[in-house]
């Protein structure tokens, strides 16, 4: 279990970071990057706001004991380091909540007021996702509270809950026999579970467009799942690319061949993929290419473990 929680946040990070030479890439450029061999070494190690944020959400949760908004505005804004690439909808959102605006109030100036479905809430999520992996109606909650802060459109929201579920049951699942069928029912079980959970057609829509009988095309995948930064044109994507591999590795090559936003898309894959196969699945040349500075790897680890140990302790 502990391996799982280390998994999912250290899987989320190995993923940004795998991505984020080849943000805003092509997907025909990211291979000209990476090569077709399917080696795929880390290129710098360097993660993005995607591993910032998701840093400040397992310091909340370890810090509370469970979900504080409040706190956890305020830690976004003090681990907020522009040079991380932060979209521009959570960048206002930051300004916003530092000259004193409520964490309720600030994201719902973004956009025209309609408030951001950007997929920047989904992104960091993966410590509610563990965190709160038995209790279903309190990780929608939080999922949702957590995305307010800075994502306050409902499908901005609904994509954030979505993939903290995925990686809630990703935490739960894996422990079976490793027969290919009995692999192939899980799959199917979390498809289908993955499929009741979602309420706004667009995220149901994409779902119902995964197969899992069927390998697509790399063109086909980004054509009908999206590769880009809407929450809806990436969590179902990271969700396939999870569900159509059968280790850390490929899913999180996969996911980041697609190219478009390949950092949040690997981040959110590696998060799903990490918490399915734990800790020990993820290639080590990566988690040792991964940045160690004051919150580096080492620091990611020992979150995780304490999230883990306050998870337990409760
Ligand atoms: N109406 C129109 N476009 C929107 C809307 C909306 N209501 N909401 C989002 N977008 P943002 P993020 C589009 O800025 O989600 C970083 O590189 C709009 O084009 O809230 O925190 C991260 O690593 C907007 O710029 O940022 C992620 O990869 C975009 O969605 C990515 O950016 C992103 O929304 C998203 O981060
Ligand atoms: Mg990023």
């Amino acid at each position: 279990m502990k391996r799982k929680f280390t998994g999912a946040l250290l899987g989320s990070a190995v993923g940004d970071a795998l991505g984020a030479p080849v943000e805003g890439c092509s997907r025909q450029k990211v291979s000209s990057v990476y090569g077709e061999g399917g080696e795929w070494k880390m290129i710098s190690g360097r993660y993005t706001d995607d591993t910032e944020m998701m840093i400040g959400v397992a310091e909340s949760l370890v810090a509370n004991r469970g979900f504080n908004a409040e706190d956890l505005a305020r830690r976004f804004v003090a681990n907020y380091d522009p040079s991380r690439g932060y979209g521009p909808g959570t960048k206002e959102v930051l300004r916003r909540l530092s000259e004193g605006e409520s964490w309720e109030e600030a994201s719902k100036k973004v956009f025209g007021g309609a408030g951001s479905y950007g997929n920047g809430a989904a992104m960091r999520v993966a410590p509610v996702g563990v965190f709160y992996c038995d209790d279903l109606a309190r990780l929608k909650e939080v999922a949702y509270k957590s995305s307010q802060i800075t994502h306050s459109h409902e499908l901005g929201k609904e994509g954030a809950a979505l993939q903290a579920f995925c990686v809630a049951l990703a935490v739960r699942g894996g422990r079976g026999g490793g027969r290919v069928g009995e692999r192939r029912r899980e799959r199917e079980g979390m498809l289908h579970e993955l499929k009741g959970f979602v309420k706004n057609a667009v995220f149901r829509e994409k779902l119902e467009k995964i197969e899992l009988d069927k390998a697509k095309t790399r063109d086909e995948v980004v054509r009908e799942l999206g590769n880009g930064e809407a929450a809806f044109n990436s969590v179902p994507t990271a969700i396939y690319s999870f569900l159509r591999t059968e280790s850390f590795k490929d899913a999180v090559a996969f996911a980041v061949s697609l190219g478009g936003d390949p950092d949040t898309i690997g981040a959110m894959t590696g998060a799903i993929s990490g918490a399915y196969y734990g800790e020990t699945a993820i290639p080590k040349a990566w988690l040792e290419k991964l940045e160690d500075g004051r919150k580096g790897r080492r620091y990611i680890k020992r979150l995780a473990e304490e999230l883990y140990r306050v998870k337990i302790s409760l």
